[in-house]
């Protein structure tokens, strides 16, 4: 068993995305381990996307991520970094493939819907920035 993050993105908790994204995740075999509806502060938004701090888009992206709340969920299955990402689709949802969470419901590169950790080192730095030990059990 592995563990990663998603994290529906403000405009996918707006646009009500949030139990259809919960149900395609739990129909391909996710379980929900712990979950939390939040709103960023600038400074959690900095801080998780840190790793972007240099890029050009970093002010347009904590902006979005700061727009309103957001739905962390920390999520089990096997193989669920590379499965999530599967199912997630491409960052640009212009290059998406069919059937994926980005494809059917992403406007732009920018507004994606939904975000998932790259690697399980990266998962476990992510679900501990959202969740306690104790929320994980
Ligand atoms: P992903 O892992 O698919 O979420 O993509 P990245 O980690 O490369 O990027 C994180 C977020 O930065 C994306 F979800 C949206 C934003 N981004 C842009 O706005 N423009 C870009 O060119 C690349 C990423």
């Amino acid at each position: 068993m592995e563990r990663t993050l998603t994290i529906i993105k403000p405009d996918g908790v707006a646009a009500s995305l949030t139990g259809a994204i919960l149900a395609r995740l739990e129909q391909a075999g996710f379980r929900i381990l712990a979950l939390r509806r939040l709103h960023l502060t600038r400074a959690q938004a900095e801080g998780f996307y840190a790793v972007h701090r240099e890029r050009g888009f970093f002010p347009d992206l904590i902006r979005f991520m700061t727009e309103g709340p957001v739905v962390a969920v920390a999520l089990e299955r096997e193989q669920a970094v590379v499965e999530l990402r599967r199912l997630m689709g491409a960052t640009d949802p212009a290059k998406a493939e069919a059937g994926t969470v980005r494809k059917q419901y992403a406007a732009s590169i920018e507004r994606n819907v939904i975000h998932g950790s790259d690697a399980p080192e990266t998962a476990r730095q992510e679900i501990a920035f959202f969740f306690a030990q104790a929320d994980l059990l």
